[in-house]
């Protein structure tokens, strides 16, 4: 495969620490399922990482019970959510409050949003060599549709008060030693003010499961999914940049490396916090090595998304990546949500295909044909290449 062999030959000219992007393979591992869900690939027990089987990724909305699961902590509340009070408080708020849910359902407007939620480290586990994380193959992502109340909505109830710099949330998951960071993390103010930022208790019209962040949970759309914290408990409002752990020393990628959406009260000379996510495609209907019967109908296809600007095009290579034409794109879900592409493959003859895929985003962004490696291994999104067989 022409593009393949370009990577790597480019890499071996190159400087010694290349990273490879390797042909798809994630790293193997067993089924299992959490209560509540579907039997997913296990990556770690404690905390509970669980991603989505591919099989799982066929549906325009992701299952509640096949949806991925990912925590950095291992004592995940399991809340009533008729006690539950969400705090809201902070130097630039004005009127502190404790919101019930149904304080949320019924103060506010509801409002719903189809977004793209996918995990920063997706695709970590095809990197080679290994980079340090959770080894996620394709599925640390999934599409659902979100309900809750605008997040702004809430802050302005509270009396947000001019000059505020950031918003910080801390969900009720709580590390087994003292020493392990508290999850929490934070917005710039302008993006927690976004009209599409929500707390959100519903996914695909139920209750939020459990796993994935019950009673409560931020969504932000078109940003990496670290930014969605869960079981939310505490919101505040500050004139100040948030000083936590996982703002500071994780989720944080080399300066200028990815053009994204700048995140000022956070940014150093060096490293910057990743915020939006990247272009990006996947195949759900075949995997590479996959054999296909001659003459039999076999359609490629898959899903796009990128941060927001939306898909312009999915692009289909048959010839190691010097030529390519667009494949056919399905329903426009709005900006947030992937978007379904079709291309029918040719089985007339048996033989090899070589296909490759790149998504194409409304802001120009295309996917690289090479790696864009940085130290934790995050925006994976090399093109995809499928080495399939016409038997
Ligand atoms: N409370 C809490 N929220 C969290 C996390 C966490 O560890 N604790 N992990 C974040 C990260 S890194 C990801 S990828 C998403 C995963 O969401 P999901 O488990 O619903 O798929 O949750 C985010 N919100
Ligand atoms: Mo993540």
């Amino acid at each position: 495969m022409v593009s393949r062999r370009v990577v790597t030959g480019a890499l071996l000219a190159g400087s010694a620490g290349s990273i490879i992007a390797a042909p798809g393979t994630p790293p193997t591992t067993p089924l299992a399922a959490l209560p509540g869900k579907k039997p997913l690939l296990k990556r770690t027990f404690r905390p509970p990482n669980y991603e989505t089987p591919l099989a799982d990724l066929r549906t325009p909305h992701t299952r509640n019970d096949a949806f991925f699961v990912r925590y950095h902590l291992a004592n995940i509340p399991d809340i009533d959510a008729r006690a539950w009070r969400l705090q809201i408080g902070g130097e630039s708020i004005g009127r502190p409050a404790a919101l019930s849910l149904e304080d949320l359902k019924r103060g506010f407007e509801r409002v719903s949003v189809t977004a793209v939620c996918q995990c920063s480290g997706n695709r970590r586990g095809l990197v080679t060599p290994r980079v340090p994380g959770v080894q996620w193959g394709y599925g640390a992502m999934g599409n659902a549709r979100w309900t809750g109340v605008r997040l702004r909505d809430v802050l302005r109830e509270a009396g947000l008060r001019a000059g505020a710099v950031e918003v910080a949330f801390d969900g009720a998951d709580a590390a087994v030693l003292p020493t392990t960071p508290d999850f929490a993390k934070s917005l710039p103010i302008e993006r927690a003010l976004d009209e599409h930022v929500l707390i959100a208790f519903e996914m695909n019209g139920e209750p939020l499961p459990r796993w994935n962040g019950a009673p409560a949970r931020l969504v932000v759309p078109g940003w990496t999914a670290t930014y969605w914290v869960k079981h939310l408990a505490d919101i505040r409002v500050e004139p100040r940049p948030f000083d936590g752990f996982w703002m500071k020393s994780a989720y944080r990628v080399p300066a200028g490396l990815f053009p994204a959406a700048p995140f000022p009260g956070q940014a150093t000379r060096q490293t910057v916090p990743i915020t939006e996510i990247v272009v990006n495609s996947l195949v759900t209907s075949h995997v590479d090595g996959d054999r296909l019967a001659r003459g039999a109908p076999a359609i490629l296809h898959g899903w796009a998304w990128d941060g927001g600007s939306g898909i312009a095009a999915v692009e289909v290579s048959l010839d190691g990546g010097h030529s390519w034409r667009d494949a056919a794109l399905g329903e426009d879900m709005g900006p947030y949500s992937w978007r379904g592409f079709q291309w029918p493959l040719d089985t007339r003859q048996a033989g090899p295909i070589e296909a490759a895929v790149r998504a194409r985003a409304r802001n120009g962004a295309v996917q690289p044909d090479t790696l864009v490696a940085n130290p934790a291994g995050y925006h994976h999104n090399v093109i995809q290449e499928l080495a399939l067989e016409v038997l």
